[in-house]
């Protein structure tokens, strides 16, 4: 997320001042005192569970608890629930023992639990510490060199601090990591993961370490996979080793939450985890020598894997449920081979479930998304806000509010978002004025509805980088991008109706654009409101559709039945086919794309007005007049569209439809294998539903899948 020029200089430069001020011995002392307001370094996870207890943000279960699905659907119904933390005492491994370890899930399935971890009283203090650091005031230094103390305080808490040994490695455990109560949370899942794994690898060359987070799939007593993706510092350190020879690995599990944040981070290139784990706890991060490999490790992990991997051998991963509610596919990965496995003496395992939003991955993506806020905000300097909505999977969709003091200003900086770290995963991305809140959803389809010509305000990005998670596109790790700039035209636009700037062309605009977001906007309305309780029945007679609702003046979603889509509880991989069914396939998806035609026409005959300027068309799985359809909506819109093959306008590009149907599989048809969606089965529904703790918890009805009579699979 951060640019990268010059962050070392800054860094140093808070090395020199801190120096010339020389704070040294007060700083070490003032840490043990009383923590200051919103200072907390948690130092051990024991701490944090102790805190999480205190405020009755702990639910025990002493009973034995099923590692596989059952304990990772109890923690799914918390965060569904925004419910406790909960340590399971007696986790039942696989082979029906109990483990030692305990296991603690939903860790931080709470806003209120997210800022708690984080030691902080505000939603970007971290941010705002970041940017301290990266352009220190030394004039106020000079003139109050008291102002310059929390920085050089940070400063100092950044290096490392090595220890001889580590209470990670207290109790030495038999290489076995079929003995650890790892969880298998989905029916589908190829196997127990590590969900919150800090993967430690060393750049060969510099010998920096780096943390970061890449679930871990267990294989066997002695293999663990290394799940790091091609855009990941693990990967890049992979690739700088040499293919062939052994390269030190650590799979570290739990410590406190200032570690487990730090690997999640999206730090500049040049800052080490292990440096911000010490900048997030005020307190520096105290790190040993792994016992059997060349690695640093932190001394209070709760337990430690250690091993090497040879980058150049693989072995197939997944499927995994995953964040955005599906299934990952499987794809080949490196290997760690265990040379040793150690914990604290009170170790406690720690980790997640992914799946339909909300989720627990959720709170802390928007924790860090906000705390880093101030951050982006000093490298773009456009931007007044940004908000991923939690619904979507973060990486469908981003709302970015804009400074437009220049005419198309908030498309550049939209552009320049997409080039942002993690944001260069990003489906789509609508641009908003630069007072509105981007976490309103209202005002959101307000300014979609208000100020978007379809004519010229979307626009496409061709073939962009994409999340390796991302099904819908046609292509791995590539898809095209989509720009929608929702904001009021800035003074002086071509499209506005004041007199262009001498020399300029106007840019031809309906009226409702040009007056949208002013006083005028109301003498230009479009559609007319009074025709459209009419048009709504007339859309509901049509054969092809389900159900329809109208979001917006100019925004219809219709849901409709496609035949032969692939089922929900199964997905649709064509290679498991054999030639038949695939033809079917083929023949499947030429009519289910002409059945969006089809219906995408009725519909534009039926506006007369070409008032209906949004068309979204989506499966009749979801119920759109349900609690909370909305949400489910955002969900199902973004994930199961492709701009490429979703999109499309009318001749004069006055309406847009929005195709987010399932797709079905189709070599001929160019649509890929589609997931999944992660589902508990009925077993583990039950087994949940028998604990007495739990019983005040309820699933959400808009997370529903009604099965369509007509669809593929074998339910
Ligand atoms: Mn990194």
């Amino acid at each position: 997320m951060l640019k990268n020029n010059h962050k070392i200089l800054h860094y140093n430069l808070v090395f020199a001042i801190f120096l010339l001020l020389n704070f040294k011995t007060s700083n070490a002392r003032s840490e043990r005192g009383t923590p200051r307001r919103g200072v907390v370094a948690w130092v051990t996870m024991k701490r944090w569970l102790g805190h999480l207890n205190s405020q009755g943000e702990l639910l025990r279960i002493d009973r034995p608890v099923d590692v596989e699905y059952e304990a990772g659907a109890i923690a799914d119904l918390l965060v569904k629930n925004n419910g406790p933390a909960v340590i399971f005492s007696q986790p039942r491994l696989a082979d029906g023992t109990i483990s030692e370890i305990p296991l603690v899930m939903n860790l931080f399935g709470s806003k209120q639990r997210t800022m708690q971890a984080l030691g902080v009283s505000q939603e970007d203090e971290i941010g705002q510490r970041m940017v301290a650091m990266m352009k220190p005031d030394i004039g106020l230094f000079v003139k109050r060199p008291w102002k310059a103390l929390p920085l050089a305080k940070d400063a100092m808490a950044m290096p490392p601090k090595k220890k001889r040994t580590g209470a990670c490695q207290r109790v030495k455990l038999p290489l076995d990591l079929t003995k650890l109560p790892i969880p298998k949370t989905w029916p589908m899942d190829g196997g127990n993961f590590v969900t919150l794994p800090l993967v430690i690898t060393k750049n060969s060359n510099t010998g920096e370490h780096n943390m970061g987070m890449y679930r871990a799939q267990v294989f066997g007593p002695k293999q663990i996979g290394l799940h790091w993706q091609i855009h990941k510092h693990g990967a890049d350190h992979a690739a700088m080793h040499g293919k062939d020879a052994k390269m030190p690995v650590a799979i570290c599990i739990g410590g406190p939450p200032e570690l487990i944040f730090s690997a999640i981070s999206p730090l500049p290139d040049n800052l080490s985890e292990y440096q911000f784990a010490g900048i997030l706890g005020r307190k520096s991060l105290p790190i040993t020598k792994a016992l059997t490999q060349e690695l640093m490790i932190p001394a209070n992990a709760d337990i430690v894997i250690e091993g090497y991997c040879i980058p150049s051998e693989t072995r197939r991963e997944g499927p995994f449920g995953d964040h955005f509610g599906f299934y990952s596919l499987t794809g080949q990965y490196p290997v760690l081979h265990v040379t040793a496995i150690t914990a604290r003496k009170d170790a406690v395992l720690p980790a997640t479930i992914v799946g339909l939003p909300p989720m627990e991955d959720g709170y802390l993506g928007e924790a860090i998304g906000r705390q880093f806020s101030p951050v982006l905000k000093f490298q773009h300097r456009d931007v007044s806000s940004v908000h991923l909505p939690m619904e979507t999977g973060f990486h469908n969709l981003a709302i970015v509010a804009s400074k437009q003091r220049y005419p198309r200003q908030a498309r550049k900086t939209a552009l320049g978002l997409l080039g942002a770290g993690q944001m260069m995963f990003l489906k789509s991305i609508v641009a908003i004025d630069e007072n509105q809140d981007p976490r309103d959803l209202e005002a959101l389809l307000d300014c979609l509805n208000d100020k978007v010509d379809p004519a010229t305000d979307l626009i496409v990005l061709k073939g962009q980088v994409a999340d390796a998670l991302e099904a819908a596109s046609k292509y791995e790790n590539v898809h095209d991008k989509l720009i929608i700039d929702a904001t009021t035209l800035a003074k002086a636009d071509p499209r506005g109706d004041d007199e262009p700037l001498e020399g300029s062309y106007s840019q031809h605009t309906p009226q409702w654009r040009q007056y949208a977001g002013s006083e005028k906007a109301s003498q230009y309305p479009a559609p007319k409101p009074e025709d459209i309780p009419a048009f709504l029945a007339n859309v509901l007679k049509l054969d092809l559709v389900s159900d329809a609702r109208m979001l917006r003046d100019s925004m219809l979603v219709v849901s409709t039945s496609v035949e032969g889509r692939p089922s929900v509880k199964t997905g649709c991989d064509p290679s498991l086919l054999n030639e038949k069914e695939n033809a079917l396939l083929d023949s499947q998806e030429l009519v289910r794309r002409e059945q969006i035609i089809q219906l995408r026409n009725s519909i534009w005959q039926l506006d007369n007005n070409y008032g209906i300027r949004w068309l979204f068309v989506t499966d009749d799985d979801l119920d759109l007049h349900a609690e909370g359809a909305r949400k489910r909506l955002l969900w199902q819109l973004t994930c199961r569209f492709d701009v490429e093959r979703g999109l499309t306008f009318d001749a004069n590009k006055s309406r847009l439809c929005w195709d987010a149907t399932t797709p079905i599989p189709s070599k001929v048809h160019g649509t890929r294998r589609w997931p999944a969606i992660t589902l508990h089965d009925e077993e583990t529904l039950q087994k949940v539903a028998s604990h007495p703790e739990l019983e005040n918890y309820h699933w959400p009805q808009h997370l529903t899948f009604h099965e369509s009579v007509k669809s593929n699979g074998g339910e």
